[in-house]
Formats: C-alpha cells, structure tokens, sequence
C-alpha cells in the first residue's frame, strides 16, 4: 500500500515561538563517539527549542577543551565566544554587562575551570552573574590526551593503571561556598534529570553552576576510573525526582499535599521535587554541603538541585544596571557635558 505525503504530515513542527528544532542546532560534531559532551549538546538543543528562546538573545562562551569546542555543535544561530583557556568567566561578565538581555550560556570543562581557570571561576561565582555556567566534567583534560584534571577522585587511575593522589575540588562545593544561587549536579547519561536542571537554569536569572558528570570514552572510562560511565551509573544517588513547569504551560495538575516540594522560578516557571525516601531542603545551603561531604565520604555521585535561592540579588541589580543594552545608551547619558569635562580640567591644574 503506497502512502501519500499531505501537506499535513509534511508540516514541520515548531515551538511556540515558531522556530523548528534545526535552528537551534550546531555544526556536525568532530569529538568522539560516544563522549558525554555530545549528550550535553543535545540536551542543550533540546531545551531552548523546547522553552521557546530566541536562539539570538543567547550568548555562548566557552575556554579550550574538547568540552570548549562543543558550543560549535549547537545553537549555529546564536552569539558565541571562545575564548582563552580558563577566562571564559571574565568575557562572559563583560558580555551580560554590556547587554543584559542575553542569556549567558558558558560551556567549559573540569581542566579550564578547575585548574587554570579557578581564579575566575571564583570571582563569578562571588559575583553571581546571571548566567548558565556548565562544567562537562570527566576527571581529565581530554584534548591533550587525557591528563588528571584538579576533580579527579583520589585513587581513581589512568589507563596505565596510575592513581591519582591529590584530592580533588568540588566544583559544586565551590560554588554552594563562593555564592551561586542555583548548584546541580547531573550525569550526561540521564536525559531527564539534566534537562529538567538545564530548564530551570535557564528560568533562573542568577548564577546557575551545572557540574555533569560526562565521561571521555577515549581516556577516563575503564576500570579504576570513578568517572566512567559504569561507575557513575553504579554509583548514582539522586536527591529527588525533578518536574520543571513552564510558566506558558497551561496544565493543572492536582498535587497531592505532603508530597511535592513546588520553587518558584524568577521567570514564573516552576519547579516540583518529588523526595525520595528522605526530604531534602534544596534552600538550605549548608544542608547541601554536609550532603555532598557524605556522599564524597561514600563515593557516591549525588545529583539532583542542591541548592537554589531566588531572593539573592544578581550582579545587575547590585551595580543597578540601566534596563537594555548599553550600546543603545544616548550619547547625552554616556557622555559627559562640556562644562563638567572643563571643571574636571580646571581642579587637575
Ligand atoms: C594557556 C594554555 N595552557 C594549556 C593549554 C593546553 N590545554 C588545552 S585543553 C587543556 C585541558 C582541557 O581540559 P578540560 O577543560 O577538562 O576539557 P576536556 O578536553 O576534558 O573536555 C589544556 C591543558 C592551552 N590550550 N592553553
Ligand atoms: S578525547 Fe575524551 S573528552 Fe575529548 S572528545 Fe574524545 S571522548 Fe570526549
Ligand atoms: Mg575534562
């Protein structure tokens, strides 16, 4: 039996802003098959076209690394920088100060945050830029043939056997410590958890760090390794089962009372966390550090939203940023009168 196209079936499917998928995709990715950064760009990809987000009101920044090359394999269409290994965070801050309509999507990996790049890790996390900072993190530096990285776990080894003895940084712990407002931790291997965190990221209008756990196939996935994807299946602990609610949805669901624990986000979405066996409080911020001292303790690899608070003010409304992007200021705003640049020259003689 033949089957004839209508202009129905053939019609592609658009969000609600009526774009479809491939405009918010890349160029063909050149990393490994099977490496975790690829489901990360998915993810990525998926969530924006889903949200409805104009792929040009977004600006992606990235340092070096194979996880620093990946934003060229998604949003082809919108604003994007690659910057010097490690000071992507320093660009990124200039790029929402100057304009403050973008969505700042910074896309780094363990190596360029963790070791060269903790010094500006820290200060935008004391800063709380509002932006998406995610940290493909695989123990390594993949690009330059898989090296320990500063999060690789003690006793966790190389392929040659080799382990690693110098303690690792938290970068989820840095950032409970250093004043981000929205700290998740995921496994690229979990589609549903990390697209729900990477929604409500993008609902949330302060730092929002994402550490995923994202295995590198070619250098940090045997046996020894506490960053491959068996290990990190095997040794999974999620906090909570997560449900994002959009703030365009219009379905109402009956929540059962004592069951849900509902945020609301910035952008008037919602986000449900359903506990598991034991409540945990993703607002109570050193709550969520004792449980990630527990879980290192273990060897486990907790994820879920450790930590979310929407009352803490951004770095735009601590420096009161003008509304807009600065580039459209008039020039009676931006510029001195001729009398005060003569009163200014007058007190300097
Ligand atoms: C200033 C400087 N120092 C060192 C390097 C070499 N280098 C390139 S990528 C990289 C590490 C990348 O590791 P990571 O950020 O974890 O990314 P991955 O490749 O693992 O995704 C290093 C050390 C460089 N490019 N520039
Ligand atoms: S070397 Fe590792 S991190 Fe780099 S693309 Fe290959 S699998 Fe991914
Ligand atoms: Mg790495």
């Amino acid at each position: 039996m033949s089957t004839t196209l209508t202009p129905a079936s053939i019609q592609k499917k658009t969000n609600r802003i009526g774009l479809e998928v491939l405009n918010y995709k890349g160029s063909k990715t050149t990393l490994c098959a099977g490496c975790g950064h690829n489901s990360i760009s998915e993810r990525i990809v998926e969530c924006f076209y889903e949200m409805g987000i104009d792929p040009w009101r977004i600006a992606k920044v990235s340092g070096i690394g194979c996880s620093s090359k990946s934003p060229a394999y998604f949003l082809g269409q919108s604003h994007g920088f690659n910057g010097v290994h490690g000071r992507m965070p320093s660009i990124a801050t200039g790029a929402i100060l100057a304009n403050r309509n973008l969505i700042g999507l910074g896309v780094t990996g363990d190596g360029d945050t963790a070791s060269i790049g903790i010094g500006q890790f820290m200060h935008l996390l004391r800063r709380n830029v509002p932006m998406i900072y995610i940290i493909e993190n695989n123990g390594v530096y993949g690009l330059t043939k898989g090296q320990f990285s500063a999060t690789a776990d003690i006793g966790s080894t190389l392929k040659s056997g080799a382990p690693n003895e110098l303690p690792p940084f938290d970068c989820c712990a840095l950032a409970l410590q250093w004043g981000a407002t929205f700290v998740a931790r995921s496994f690229s291997g979990d589609k549903r958890q990390l697209q729900t965190i990477l929604k409500t990221a993008i609902a949330h209008k302060g730092l929002s760090v994402i550490d995923v756990i994202s295995p590198c196939v070619t250098f940090n996935d045997h046996q020894g390794s506490t960053k491959s994807y068996s290990y990190v299946q095997d040794h999974d602990e999620a906090l909570h089962d997560l449900e994002f609610v959009p703030h365009y949805s219009e379905i109402a669901v009956e929540i059962p009372e004592g069951e849900l624990h509902e945020v609301d986000l910035h952008d008037g979405s919602r986000l449900r966390i359903r506990k598991f066996d034991r409540f945990y409080d993703p607002t109570n911020r050193m709550a969520a550090l004792t449980a990630l001292e527990g879980a290192e303790a273990k060897g486990e690899v907790l994820t879920g939203v450790l930590y979310l608070n929407t009352s803490k003010p951004s770095l735009l409304e601590v420096l009161n940023l003008v509304d807009g992007p600065l580039s459209t200021l008039p020039q009676d705003l931006v510029r001195p009168p001729a009398t005060v640049l003569s009163q200014v020259m007058e007190e300097l003689t």
